[in-house]
């Protein structure tokens, strides 16, 4: 370094107020300050290193989460530059630190994003972190390293030592005057870094929680990319056939990468992403990779005659049945629209991805007979069901037309109409439906008994599921309709409460219907209207003083505040229907009262929760039980 001697000048303090405006408004620059926020700082630095790893010069990227929550991340790669920069006068490092960019890599090329909530940049994190540390082993054989706190350099850029290798280290502590939530979440860490993973192939990603006496490391590294993406989805599903159809290639400045695979269920899987980021709304390319995904098969089916000239086009979505699908593109100006900016906008996407994946897919057609016929049979079959299951709704359309809406028999509604003040109780069971009935407010309260096992959604066709009863029922009470007919306006109650018995079976049957809404009715969903009802586990008697626990911990505490004796006598609730109805209004329906969880999902791990859908719903036993066993608590912990 030549330079060691700073100057506060004018370009100083404009830095210190670009990143005094990232604290003053942090949602505007992470979108929020709460888990999620917290962990697109991860993201934020890591998709640093995986530009470098795109520019071809790193392999490896290795993240830790240290004791203390703060955070390291190591690549491999050709090291931030730590000469001057001489329209800031300072060393490129502590600009790419210190100043807000509008986007855009400081000095380098590639593919960087500018929308969303990606692509901030490193002074971003900076500035919400209560300090930061980058060191650099640079190419000319020096370690240098800068602190700073909250975006504040403490010292200017320094050698700290010799190196024979390149690379940047970054730490950096969140700052917790900053974000409502400051310890990280493995898992969610995890999904995202995997995600990345198979986004770059070859790239080697490391992850390590140092934080338990046992450290927890995991390493993401797919050299086939997307189509080993695409394995991975399929895993608990059986695939329809072998192959993984891939296309890739350039096409007017977009480079496009599609792998996809269709397994023996009914559900369409397709996730795409812009410069790798997801983008759960969609957007042009999706639109692109659509068309061309319609076009090609029925084209296919009409040359080969598998469709008859007498017989209707396949639709998108007949395609589509049991697709799984992943659709990445990079671009240079991804422009990213809808409310939530998880929308692509770009015009020539939709034109490069359509005539690519047309192109390169009907090579593959023609090449893999089997294959193509395999997929235009299961299509043919799914407009078969589509065209039933059309012909069975337009019949109780007509009939509900007729008679007028007609609430299921089993439904004890309540008697407040605005759907503001009201909720469902969706009761496991016949009994603890009696109870609940007894029990409730009958104001604003409707119960809803259901018997049995619901559908397993995942495993039925269409048609099937609409004339299941407890499906119809549930569909009727809500008043919402399903798919394409679904209408949040007409949603009869604004919380729809799941209550199941607090054990393994519960909490199946509870999934059985979270699957169902996701699937059917996934704004109940997103618009925060389902909720899970959490009955006590235990109840503790002690001279006719009644208290009830719900969970271990609360036990032990109750039991130590009260005294353990042989005086108190300890119930464990096995299901609801060992409780009477006041006990199941004092302890579970009492809005002054209960608890309730409501059930919320992240649209950016959207693959994720497919998967875990699967594993839970699946025929393959032996995971799900692993699964139910392990996250016992996460299934009831889908809250806020
Ligand atoms: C820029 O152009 C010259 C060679 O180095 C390029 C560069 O910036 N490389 C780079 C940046 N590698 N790794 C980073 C990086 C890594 C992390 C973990 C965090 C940040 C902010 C940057």
């Amino acid at each position: 370094m030549e330079q060691q001697q700073q100057e506060y000048g004018a370009d100083q303090i404009q830095i210190l107020e670009g990143l005094e405006a990232v604290r003053k408004r942090p949602g505007m620059y992470i979108g929020s300050t709460s888990s999620r926020g917290l962990h697109h700082l991860v993201y934020e630095i890591v998709d640093n290193a995986i530009d470098e790893a795109l520019a071809g010069y790193c392999t490896d990227i290795q993240v830790f989460i240290n004791k203390d929550n703060s955070i390291h991340v190591i690549d491999n790669g050709r090291g931030i530059p730590v000469g001057i920069n001489h329209k800031a006068g300072l060393p490129a490092v502590e600009v790419v630190f210190t100043i807000l960019h509008a986007g855009g890599k400081f000095g380098g090329g590639g593919y960087k994003v500018s929308g969303g909530l990606h692509g901030v940049g490193a002074s971003v994190v900076n500035a919400l972190s209560e300090w930061l540390e980058v060191i650099i082993h640079s190419s000319d054989g020096h370690q240098y390293k800068q602190r700073y706190e909250r975006g504040k350099v403490v010292y200017p850029l320094k050698v700290i030592g010799d190196t024979d290798h390149t690379g940047t280290e970054v730490l950096f502590l969140p700052d917790k005057e900053i974000f409502e939530e400051t310890i990280f979440d493995f898992d969610i860490l995890k999904n995202r870094l995997r995600e990345m993973a198979f986004l770059t192939k070859g790239i080697r990603v490391r992850l390590t929680d140092r934080r338990n006496e046992e450290l927890k490391t995991l390493e993401f590294h797919y050299e086939g990319g997307i189509k080993e993406y695409v394995t991975y989805l399929n895993a608990q599903k059986d695939p329809l056939y072998e192959q993984i159809i891939y296309c890739e290639g350039n096409k007017n400045d977009v480079y496009v990468e599609v792998a996809m695979q269709h397994n023996e269920g009914f559900n369409e899987n397709c996730y795409s992403f812009v410069n790798n980021i997801t983008t759960p709304e969609g957007g042009t390319h999706l639109v692109g990779f659509k068309n061309a995904l319609t076009k090609t098969f029925n084209e296919y089916a009409r040359t080969k005659k598998l469709l008859k000239d007498n017989e209707q086009n396949l639709s998108g979505e007949d395609i589509r049945e049991g697709l799984t699908a992943i659709i990445s593109i990079k671009i240079t100006d991804p422009q990213f629209e809808g409310q939530t900016k998880q929308k692509l906008g770009n015009s020539e996407a939709r034109g490069a991805v359509e005539s690519l994946v047309t192109e390169q897919l009907t090579y593959f057609l023609e090449q893999n007979p089997t294959v193509a016929k395999t997929i235009c049979e299961k299509s043919i079959l799914a407009q078969r069901a589509r065209d039933a299951a059309r012909k069975a709704r337009d019949l109780t359309r007509r009939k509900t037309a007729l008679e007028g809406m007609s609430l299921p028999g089993k439904l004890a509604d309540c008697s407040d109409k605005d759907p503001k003040n009201c909720e469902i109780y969706i009761v496991e069971g016949d009994s603890a439906g009696g109870s609940a009935k007894t029990a409730r407010s009958r104001a604003t309260q409707a119960i809803l008994p259901l018997r049995g096992k619901i559908l397993n959604v995942e495993k039925s066709r269409l048609d099937k599921i609409l004339v299941n009863a407890e499906i119809k029922a549930m569909i009727t009470a809500f008043g919402t309709g399903i798919h394409e007919d679904f209408d949040i306006s007409k949603l009869r109650y604004h919380k729809i409460i799941i209550m199941t018995d607090a054990d393994v079976d519960g909490a199946h049957i509870s999934t059985l219907l979270l699957t169902f809404f996701y699937r059917f009715m996934p704004d109940l969903i997103k618009g925060g209207y389902v909720y899970l009802a959490q009955p006590p586990l235990f109840k503790v008697e002690k001279n006719k003083n009644i208290y009830y626990a719900y969970n271990d911990e609360e036990l032990s505490r109750i039991l130590e505040e009260i005294g353990r004796d042989n005086n108190n006598k300890i119930q464990r609730y096995k299901g609801l229907g060992e409780m009477d109805a006041e006990q199941l209004w004092e302890t579970t329906m009492d809005p002054e009262k209960r608890i309730l969880l409501r059930v919320t999902m992240d649209e950016e791990a959207e693959s994720e929760i497919d998967l875990t859908f699967n594993i839970l719903m699946g025929d393959k036993v032996v995971p799900r039980r692993e699964f139910i066993e392990a996250n016992a608590d996460r299934v009831r912990n889908l809250d806020i």
